[in-house]
């Protein structure tokens, strides 16, 4: 994709603060902490949203705008960077400590084409990753788990992680990535680019 471009485009800390809708949204969830925008940046082959190694660095909606190939057409879809949600905490914590914007972003927002829900592949499966899983499923919001951190591991371990964390997750498709190695990147380009095609037709037509 050598013409792919990536820019910032704003940054929400209330819904007031969204931008208007345009193309077809695809938004990065876990816990705080988990690589979701490291995530982003592999993605996007160069670094755009801010990482850190201290939990909670996300603290709004930071939108970004995708050109897959034609810089001087209309974006083709956007990133949405989402803070994380109750690290090492109660899963209680997972909705009630969320900003109070993220649930209306996910429940409301009518371009969401896609969530990619990220576990990390070096903790056991987490109570709060599960509750968000059911809340997905029960809003009928399309989504994804990606397994991220997969460098971390060996093939054995990374083969055990991945069996509990279906099992724990009932997650039938999970996507192994590294945001280190990029392993995983062209397969979750090609769910996004995807994901984005089947929306614009259906919902912006
Ligand atoms: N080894 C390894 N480390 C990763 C990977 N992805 C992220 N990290 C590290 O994990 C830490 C958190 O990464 P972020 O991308 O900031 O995580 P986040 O989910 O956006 O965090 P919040 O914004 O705080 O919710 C950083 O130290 C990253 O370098 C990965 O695939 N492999
Ligand atoms: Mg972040």
């Amino acid at each position: 994709m050598p013409t792919m471009h990536i820019s910032f485009l704003t940054s929400a800390a209330h819904p007031s603060q969204f931008p208007g809708e345009g193309p077809p949204e695809i938004a990065f969830l876990g816990r705080s902490n988990v690589g979701k925008s490291s995530l982003l940046n592999s993605l996007a082959g160069t670094p755009i949203a801010r990482v850190s190694s201290t939990p909670g660095r996300t603290r709004t909606i930071n939108f970004f705008d995708a050109h897959l190939s034609r810089p001087e057409r209309p974006p083709d879809l956007r990133f949405a960077d989402l803070p994380g949600y109750g690290y090492a905490r109660l899963p209680k914590a997972l909705l009630a400590g969320w900003p109070k914007f993220i649930e209306p972003y996910l429940e409301h927002r009518a371009t969401l084409a896609l969530c990619i829900v990220l576990v990390d592949v070096n903790v056991p499966p987490q109570k709060s990753d599960a509750q968000l899983i059911r809340w997905m499923r029960a809003k009928e919001r399309p989504f994804l788990i990606v397994a991220t951190k997969t460098d971390r591991l060996s093939a054995n371990q990374l083969r055990n992680s991945l069996r509990d964390l279906r099992a724990a997750l009932a997650a039938g498709d999970l996507l192994p990535y590294s945001a280190r190695t990029d392993a995983g990147r062209s397969e979750l380009w090609r769910v996004i680019r995807h994901a984005a095609r089947g929306f614009s037709r259906t919902h912006l037509a």
